[in-house]
């Protein structure tokens, strides 16, 4: 199939081309490198050496002999996004190409500006393109769990049917986010859905939990083709931040009590449900929504997790709960439901001790480049 990824330079967006090229898909990446400039303004770069795009795809072909297609430019754009669909004609767009750090979201009017022109023009942008150039596109979006928040009834998948006055009828699952990012993505879904029902289009959005990890089969062939993997408080999701702490002796930044509690997945399992996805695609007229997490945690189980491994292994690992910066509940309900893609074929790969050993060994490489500077939370919500 002809798979254009928007966002390709992400941690999510780099390991899908690379995986969908192996397969054999014909590959195009479009991105504005904002993530990587955000990340310079702010003191918040990766781990892990960070090539571009283009010195990204060489390393790629010299070793698969497999071509992914690089271009730089806005998703937010119009100018850009017809071009690049009218001249390659998509099949299945993955649309990663958000500002996706829910700090960074709330630091400013300028960079809740930057998070809200960015996602919803990108999310427009796509939702056009599509229908203009190449309507039987299949349009796999990335949302977040986030968009629920954590109301204090079970999460569905996407849907709640409601019965009000003794008539029923079924609408989008409540959702009330907690910081300006997620709340871009609960627009996107309306915009979406709006679409759908009014052009028909065909769409998944995939509620995604928060992602750890960095090895995925194709980036383990060569370190340039590493995910871009965060430890800042601005990028770094929690797990991925605890084991890079460990790492560098510093004690885990539980938030408040760490009873935040949230459904999180291994890096390859977010590239086998986008790939499932994919090959088993929406209607048209469907908005898909599909809940993307395979095992549920507690902030203070991560820590404890992350302690009794790394301990094993000898690092003495600390753990300390800071005030929190953010505004959330720290003790709540959480009974999230997915079996949408379970339904579809994904066989999870959980968070074992060993999966955890492995990707501490793999971080102490990176020891060297730790910058302490980096690790405790600079941004306060209101
Ligand atoms: N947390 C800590 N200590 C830390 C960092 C985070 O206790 O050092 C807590 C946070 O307060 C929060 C939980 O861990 O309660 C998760 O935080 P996170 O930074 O890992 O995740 P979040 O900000 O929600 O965002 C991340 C991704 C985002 C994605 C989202 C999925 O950055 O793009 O949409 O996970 S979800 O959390 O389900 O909304």
């Amino acid at each position: 199939m002809r798979v254009l990824i928007l966002g390709g330079d992400g941690y999510l967006g780099w390991p899908t081309a690379m995986a969908f090229a192996a397969k054999g898909h014909d590959v195009m990446v479009l991105d504005s490198y904002l993530r990587r400039t955000i990340a310079m303004e702010t003191n918040s770069e990766a781990l892990t050496p960070n090539p571009n795009l283009g010195a990204r795809a060489s390393v790629f072909e010299q070793l698969t002999g497999k071509k992914i297609e690089v271009v730089i430019g806005d998703c937010a754009d119009y100018r850009t996004m017809t071009t690049v669909f009218s001249q390659f004609k998509p099949e299945a767009v993955i649309h990663y190409a958000e500002q996706p750090s829910a700090p960074y979201s709330m630091m400013n009017f300028d960079t809740a500006h930057v998070t809200l022109n960015n996602n919803l023009n990108a999310t427009f942008n796509t939702i056009f393109a599509v229908m203009e150039h190449t309507p039987e596109c299949h349009i796999i979006k990335l949302g977040t769990m986030g968009e629920y928040g954590t109301p204090n009834i079970d999460i569905e998948e996407g849907w709640l049917e409601i019965e009000h006055k003794g008539r029923k009828d079924k609408f989008l699952y409540p959702r009330q986010a907690g910081s300006l990012y997620h709340t871009t993505k609960v627009l996107d879904t309306d915009m979406l859905w709006f679409y759908v029902r009014a052009y028909g289009i065909r769409v998944t959005d995939l509620m995604q939990g928060p992602v750890y990890g960095l090895s995925t089969t194709e980036a383990d062939m060569d370190e340039r083709l590493i995910p871009n993997f965060h430890y800042d408080d601005i990028f770094g999701t929690v797990m991925n931040r605890f084991l890079t702490q460990a790492v560098a002796g510093i004690p885990l930044t539980v938030y408040g009590k760490g009873g935040q509690t949230r459904g999180y997945l291994n890096i390859t399992d977010t590239l086998k449900c986008v790939d499932l996805a994919m090959n088993n695609p929406a209607e048209s007229g469907q908005l898909r929504i599909l809940n993307q997490f395979t095992e549920v945690f507690s902030v203070n189980e991560l820590a404890e997790k992350v302690k009794r491994v790394g301990d094993h292994m000898g690092l003495n690992v600390q753990v300390k709960s800071i005030d929190n910066p953010r505004k959330e509940r720290e003790e709540h309900r959480y009974v999230a439901h997915s079996t949408g893609l379970m339904e579809l074929g994904l066989k999870p790969h959980l968070m074992t001790d060993e999966v955890v050993a492995g990707m501490l060994n793999k971080i102490m490489k990176y020891k060297d480049r730790i910058d302490p500077a980096k690790v405790m939370p600079r941004v306060l919500w209101p």
